[in-house]
């Protein structure tokens, strides 16, 4: 096949001639091909099949070990400024990148199949969706970017009529770490990947399109692209809230996005309409409108089960992907937080034996089409998408963060996501459990220099009057022997609701230096299981605490230099004195 674009079509040879494919094969998108692809990595060992009675049609794949997760220290922004990158991203110049890349590309693909897919982020009628062309020599990556986007034809008779398309070069490469990176070129809307064959590395769609390469051109044209999830909420009475939660990689997005609610909440719908990625557009009117550029979900495993995430739990049990969970006896996937079964098998092929780690890798992963979840809504393919009434961001905080807090307006909202920490987790190769500054969830998705990231957001109040409000939630409040004080997961739909309530000014709440906290009456608790005293812990703060908080945000800010928004220091300052305030009253 050949394309009728001359800009993709000579793209595409010239890639052959530098990598030496043994054949080209244009991605059409087909059920039949995504089989034909299943059949070829089964012959090869790169799949096995899963128990065909409980988990019809799921595979399984294990990832070489060294390559489980996204790698940050490996991840690079090639802009013609170092500074445009900023010191959130390493940086590399981009000649210098591509010479790196192109000395590992050259012929890599001898003996494999070059495959060239074109896919739509977003859905394929809508003015806010972006394509682009993934050549690969991975079958694994085929199908998975068959369940996560818009694949094969319908994308490409979009990007020639357009003309104009993200372009993401990918190998496995030898898988070996030594040679492995992730290159950003945002200024040439081009990615160059090598060396990983993992999810975030290698789905080019994904982190590096929908968020890194496509945050950069929301800064040129106006909109943003961020890690969001996207739910829908419908009260008793059929009012229908759309809300985007900002959280860090394996920090909730999935859990919160197909939550069911409690008995105890009669009348409460969920729907979801994204669980990672949301590009967020203002409309004519000013009401700011989100879309899912993606089309399946790629999320985590361990932790899901019948109580967690029902839906989740349902939707994972046909036509599904597993990446490096384990397995049991009769072949049926297993992982930590399943409640029966056991292991048999470990992530690794290896027979399970629990003196060397977890049976399922903590970061191991299902794909799914969205269309096999349960709680998918109708609108999920809407071209201009939905209106979002509340951005929420969060975190994984032991300690100092309360269980939700609204901001007193959008650019204190834009402060408190640019302050957001988190611990780490085992969605990056790197240590567990460190709090670091995780801004808007996007540290490691930014294509950009936050300091001109934070101006972006600021400039959306000059041109609307109507945005969401701005929350911050954390649902990994610790007591002091390591047990959660909130009960999460479905439950986190009364704070939810609070929200809503506060969004449409019914709902009480005691204003903080910090924003307004619900006082604990304030929260929906009929039928909770819950102490007075941690409910109590979970709406309060510490002042001490946030007076240190608060200065190790400025201090973070200030890394940012001359670039800093003003505004931030302002916002900061107005904080960090109403908390001295707090301290002189209270001694
Ligand atoms: P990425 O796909 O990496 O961007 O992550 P995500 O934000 O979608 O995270 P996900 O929903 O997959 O959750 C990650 C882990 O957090 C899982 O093991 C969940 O079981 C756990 N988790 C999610 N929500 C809650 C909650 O409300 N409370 C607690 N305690 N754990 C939660
Ligand atoms: C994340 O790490 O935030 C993910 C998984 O959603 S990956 O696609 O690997 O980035
Ligand atoms: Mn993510």
């Amino acid at each position: 096949m050949t394309s009728k674009l001359e800009s993709l079509q000579s793209w595409v040879d010239q890639v052959a001639a530098h990598t030496q494919p043994e054949a080209i094969h244009w991605c059409t998108g087909s059920d039949e091909e995504y089989q034909d692809l299943i059949e070829l990595m089964l012959a090869h060992g790169t799949l096995t099949t899963l128990n065909r009675e409980t988990h019809p049609n799921c595979y399984l794949h294990l990832s070489s070990p060294n390559d489980v997760a996204r790698v940050e220290h490996l991840t690079f922004i090639c802009t013609s400024g170092k500074d445009d990158a900023g010191p959130n991203n390493l940086w590399m110049e981009p000649a210098e990148a591509h010479e790196k890349m192109d000395a590992l590309f050259e012929g890599c693909m001898r003996g494999r199949i070059m495959y060239v897919i074109p896919y739509c982020m977003g859905p394929i009628d809508s003015p806010y969706s972006r394509c682009g062309v993934e050549i690969t020599d991975s079958a694994y990556v085929v199908a998975n970017m068959k369940l996560m986007t818009k694949m094969g034809n319908k994308a490409l008779e979009r990007i020639e009529r357009e003309g104009k398309f993200v372009r993401g070069l990918h190998s496995t490469g030898e898988l070996d770490p030594e040679r492995r990176f992730i290159m950003h070129f945002p200024e040439e809307l081009s990615i160059k990947s090598y060396g990983s064959g993992y999810g975030g590395n290698a789905l080019l769609g994904k982190k590096c399109h929908a968020l890194r390469i496509a945050s950069y051109q929301g800064r040129q044209e106006g909109w943003l692209a961020e890690h969001m999830l996207i739910v829908g909420l419908e009260n008793p009475d059929g009012d229908v809230h759309y809300i985007a939660c900002a959280f860090p990689s394996a920090c909730g997005k999935t859990n919160l996005a197909m939550l069911i609610p409690p008995e105890s909440m009669k009348g409460w719908r969920a729907w979801t309409l994204g669980d990672d990625i949301a590009w967020l557009h203002l409309d004519e009117d000013g009401k700011l409108r989100a879309i899912n550029p993606e089309a399946g979900y790629f999320g985590v495993v361990p932790g899901t089960n019948e109580k967690t995430n029902k839906n989740a739990y349902e939707m994972i049990k046909h036509d599904a992907i597993f990446t490096n969970v384990a397995t049991t006896e009769d072949n049926q996937p297993w992982w930590e937080g399943k409640l029966d079964g056991t292991p048999a098998k470990d992530w690794q092929g290896r027979n399970y034996d629990p003196s060397t780690g977890k049976a399922a890798h903590p970061n191991s992963r299902f794909t799914v089409p969205a269309t096999n979840n349960p709680a998918y809504s109708s609108l999920a393919d809407a071209p201009t998408g939905v209106p979002i009434s509340a951005i929420v961001f969060g975190g994984r905080r032991k300690k100092v963060a309360p269980l939700v807090y609204q901001t007193k307006s959008w650019e204190h909202g834009v402060l408190v996501g640019a302050g957001t920490a988190s611990e780490t987790t085992a969605a990056m190769v790197g240590e567990v459990g460190k709090v670091r500054r995780d801004p808007m969830a996007m540290k490691p998705f930014c294509g950009y220099n936050f300091a001109d990231y934070w101006a972006h957001w600021l400039s959306f109040p000059e041109r609307s009057e109507h945005l969401p409000k701005i929350f911050h939630v954390n649902w990994f409040r610790q007591d002091d022997d390591g047990n959660f004080l909130w009960p999460g997961f479905g439950e986190n739909i009364r704070v939810l609701e609070w929200i809503i309530d506060r969004v449409e000014h019914r709902a009480g709440a005691k204003e903080t230096p910090i924003g307004f906290l619900p006082h604990a009456e304030d929260l929906n608790t009929t039928n909770l299981d819950i102490s007075a005293d941690a409910l109590e812990e979970l709406t309060s703060i510490d002042t001490a605490q946030w007076r240190a908080e608060m200065a190790s945000v400025l201090e973070y800010l200030e890394g940012y230099g001359d670039r800093l928004p003003e505004e931030l220091r302002r916002q900061q300052k107005m904080i960090a004195d109403a908390l001295n305030e707090e301290m002189a009253k209270a001694s």
